[in-house]
């Protein structure tokens, strides 16, 4: 259900050419006047540009880059993904409170939000660097009806969905690097982190975090050979980030309905098309050891296929690829 904010903002956007009446808004949202001119002086305490003209009424300028629940979800084109989002300012990780949430039954398609992280996490209890304003930083939680086994193949699905979904909303292509990076020339601009309740045979809810470097000006040392941000790579213009997460959460939830019903298939030739790590001679670090070899391709559950130099092929769960 849309909050009356939501709506407004939404009617606001569908507008943004013309005025639209104070009485025209009251009417549709079902409000007096004067809660509809309170919801537009909240708006604009946020940032948003709205004029206000007499006999016309309002209409919008400019929307600031917020990225409460109201900015992600007016116009949000999905059913389900991201349509319950919780926002909050400073986290520890949005992955421990939205296991947290998926523990207590949160629905499938709830997203966790925040501006800054103090312990942003990446995989094997590395850090993730999740300066506050600048980024985006969530948690999704989904709960598909497959075995445990298939869970990475939902890393493959994410990355493709991000891909696609920075090209939307930006224009900008970014490449695929196994597992779990999106690079734009060789920098990390996105990194995921999926994680998984299970028991035996089923699985109860996979976490899926995202980590990606939207407005972000700089970095520090330790990452500025390694990492760049979509502003960086865009010539230095601010990226909307509420507009950003709509397109990924569009392309998410269609990915997402056609791998629950027809299975990895398709996914798997998007995921290959945007891979740089594929026909390649790579080093992979495992945590039991280092492979070089030839990345002949992936299976159908994501994992990645090497062949080392004596012609035997590795089946690769989990590693650090070096290209
Ligand atoms: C990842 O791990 O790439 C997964 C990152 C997932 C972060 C999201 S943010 C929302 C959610 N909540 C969390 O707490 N986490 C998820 P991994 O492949 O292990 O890469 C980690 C490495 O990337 C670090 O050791 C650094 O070298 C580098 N790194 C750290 N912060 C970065 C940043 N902001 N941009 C680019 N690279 C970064």
């Amino acid at each position: 259900v849309q909050s009356i904010r939501e709506k407004l903002l939404a009617m606001l956007l569908e507008n943004k050419d013309t005025y639209i009446s104070g009485q025209m808004i009251s009417e549709k949202l079902g409000c007096s006047r004067t809660a509809v001119w309170k919801h537009i002086s909240e708006l604009k305490k946020e940032g948003y540009e709205v004029e206000g003209l007499q006999k016309r009424g309002y209409r919008l300028i400019s929307t600031p880059n917020n990225i409460r629940p109201h900015d992600i979800k007016s116009n949000l084109k999905t059913k389900f993904i991201g349509q319950k989002i919780v926002f909050q300012e400073v986290v520890t990780s949005t992955q421990e409170l939205a296991q947290k949430l998926a523990q207590e039954g949160a629905k499938e398609g709830t997203v966790v939000v925040a501006e800054q992280q103090i312990k942003g996490r990446g995989r094997l209890g590395r850090t993730w660097e999740s300066p506050k304003g600048s980024g985006i930083w969530m948690s999704l939680i989904i709960r598909p009806n497959i075995p445990p086994f298939q869970a990475p193949q939902l890393t493959l699905l994410t990355a493709v969905a991000i891909v696609q979904g920075i090209k939307k909303a930006t224009g900008i292509s970014c490449e695929i690097k196994w597992p779990n990076d999106i690079l734009i020339n060789g920098r990390k601009i996105v990194g995921i982190l999926t994680e998984m309740q299970a028991e035996s045979d089923r699985v109860q809810s996979i976490i899926i975090g995202m980590g990606m470097n939207v407005n972000t000006t700089s970095f520090p040392d330790s990452l500025k050979q390694k990492a760049t941000s979509l502003l960086i790579e865009n010539d230095g213009k601010e990226i909307n980030r509420a507009q950003l997460l709509q397109a990924i959460f569009e392309q998410f939830e269609i990915l997402y309905i056609e791998y629950l019903k027809n299975g990895f298939e398709v996914i798997k030739l998007r995921w290959e098309s945007y891979a740089v790590s594929l026909g390649k001679i790579i080093t992979a670090r495992t945590l039991t050891g280092e492979i070089t070899g030839y990345a002949k391709g992936i299976t159908d559950q994501g994992v990645l296929l090497l062949e080392d130099y004596e012609g035997k092929t590795h089946e690769i769960y989990s590693a650090d690829i070096e290209i």
